[in-house]
């Protein structure tokens, strides 16, 4: 079993910030645990607009505070996000979540995150290098 908690990762490599300041991701799960799943405490800061397009992964988010919006840019359709919100990123929609105020969010990212992924210019993570 292992045994993880927030405010002990909080200021290590497991804490990553996004390099344009929009989002922290506190990475309670990673590759290394073995579980074919990562598990993130994401912070998206209030005020931004991050756009994303997971290639290489699939993504659950599920919200547990704060107030904001999800555009699929593939549909078009805007869907309000809060607390008890979760969206599926299932078939690797290019998307944007606009963040109201402080979403906090528990993300899954299937393949596993190795730890220092931050999104590539378009908006993607790297896939994992050791995956055949
Ligand atoms: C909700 C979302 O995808 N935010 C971007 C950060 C990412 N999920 C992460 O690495 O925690």
């Amino acid at each position: 079993m292992i045994i993880r908690r927030l405010e002990d990762i909080i200021g290590t490599e497991r804490e990553v910030k996004a390099s344009n300041g929009k989002w922290t991701s506190r990475r309670l799960a990673l590759k290394d645990d073995n579980m074919g799943f990562s598990f993130h405490d994401t912070l998206m800061h209030a005020g931004t607009e991050t756009y994303m397009w997971y290639k290489h992964h699939l993504e659950a988010v599920y919200c547990i505070a704060g107030h904001g919006e999800l555009e699929n840019l593939e549909t078009g359709e805007i869907h309000p996000i809060s607390e008890g919100t979760l969206y599926l990123v299932n078939q690797h929609e290019k998307h944007i979540l606009r963040a109201f105020d402080t979403m906090r969010t528990m993300c899954v990212f299937n393949p596993s995150l190795v730890g220092s992924e931050v999104h590539t210019e378009e908006g993607s993570y790297s896939i994992d290098p050791t995956i055949e």
